[in-house]
């Protein structure tokens, strides 16, 4: 069977998740493509052959359509993900799965009242091998109890629309959740902290920030989400266990030595650092559609812990620095053991 994807939003991110279902992915094809620029839509629908539609409902209950995929903007993905679990279908809902926490609850308690699970958030770094990899050595104890986490999230420059909460909504959030992930363990504290900040940034922005997390097993992590940092995209992560430490390989790439010097490139946008990442997310979660299963990536869940503990960080970069308790409900059985 051919998996046949409506796409919402037809943007950056909806674009190149397009491609990698048409050219990627063997056993998907877009079917369908919408977008609040009309325009912009029947340009990209006729790219893959896919029709046109006026809105996110229309497509959702397309009989056209098996499974939805949400790259419009994240204020708008509650209404889409709440519309496709209403309709029984597999949706896929770029992060964040909604901006508010309320909201996220809303499509937890809406999947919870359906029985099963229908929701995978795009949080792709659980698919990135090096973090499997982690999670892999992890798991084995080999390394005995973990202790520490420290983390480094760089990006080389920000637009002027990037603000100071973004440092946690947009960019810190990924760790947030590979690391709950990769501890299978829940963050219970939140405090962000401001240093000096770099002279390359608008004036408005806080950069760099350093985000402490506690974990109710009682790692503390450390990330500095520096993302202005010129240099490159440059994503670091150690853990460090009773009896060793585990850490993120940097991208393969060749050594270069020349002019009395030995280097390695830095790649400089996230798109390439995850490329491989965003295909295997796409080929599971087209896989499970496929097969009718449940979805075995990120679930609303997951997407409601990100949104309530990124909340937490702004709540600590808005109040200069306090220690912001991570108040999350109990986990709905639907989702099994701990994250
Ligand atoms: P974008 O602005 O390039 O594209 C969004 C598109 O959605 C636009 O074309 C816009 O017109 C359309 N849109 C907005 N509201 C709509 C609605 N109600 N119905 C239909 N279309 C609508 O943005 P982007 O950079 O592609 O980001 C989209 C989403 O993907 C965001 O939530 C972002 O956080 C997420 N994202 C995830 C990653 C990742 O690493 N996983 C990376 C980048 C972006
Ligand atoms: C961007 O929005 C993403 O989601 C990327 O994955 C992230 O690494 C980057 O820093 C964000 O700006």
């Amino acid at each position: 069977m051919t998996v046949r994807v409506g796409v919402i939003g037809a943007g950056m991110i909806g674009q190149d998740h397009i491609r990698r279902l048409t050219d990627v992915v063997t056993a998907a094809t877009v079917t369908a493509v919408t977008d609040i620029d009309a325009s912009r839509a029947a340009d990209v629908a006729a790219t893959v052959g896919a029709t046109a539609l006026p809105t996110g409902a229309d497509l959702i209950v397309s009989p056209e359509v098996d499974a939805v995929l949400v790259t419009s903007w994240g204020p708008t993905h509650a209404e889409h993900v709440l519309a496709a679990v209403a309709a029984g279908k597999p949706v896929f809902c770029e992060k964040p799965l909604a901006t508010t926490a309320e909201d996220c609850l809303r499509i937890v308690e809406a999947e919870c009242a359906y029985g099963r699970r229908l929701v995978q958030v795009g949080f792709m770094r659980r698919f990135d091998t090096g973090y499997r990899q982690m999670k892999e050595v992890l798991s084995s104890g080999s390394l005995g109890t973990p202790l520490i986490v420290h983390c480094a999230h760089r990006n080389p420059t920000v637009p002027e629309s990037y603000t100071s909460e973004m440092a946690a909504q947009d960019t810190a959030v990924h760790e947030i959740d590979v690391l709950r992930w990769l501890l299978d363990d829940e963050i219970a504290t939140a405090q962000v902290i401001t240093p000096r900040a770099t002279g390359r940034r608008f004036a408005h922005l806080k950069d760099p920030q350093i985000m402490y997390f506690d974990t109710a097993n009682g790692v503390r992590i450390d990330l500095e989400v520096f993302v202005n940092c010129q240099y490159g995209y440059d994503i670091q992560c150690e853990a460090v266990g009773e009896s060793g430490l585990v850490r993120l390989p940097d991208p393969a790439s060749v050594g270069i030595r020349t002019a009395g010097g030995h280097g390695t490139a830095v790649l400089q946008d996230w798109k390439r650092r995850f490329e491989d990442a965003f295909d295997s997310e796409f080929r599971e979660w087209i896989a499970s559609v496929e097969a009718g299963a449940e979805a075995t990536g990120p679930s609303a869940w997951d997407g409601y812990a990100a949104t309530v503990i990124t909340d937490a960080a702004v709540r600590s970069l808005e109040s200069d620095g306090t220690v912001v308790t991570v108040d999350m409900k109990p986990r709905p059985a639907l989702y099994g053991g701990t994250a």
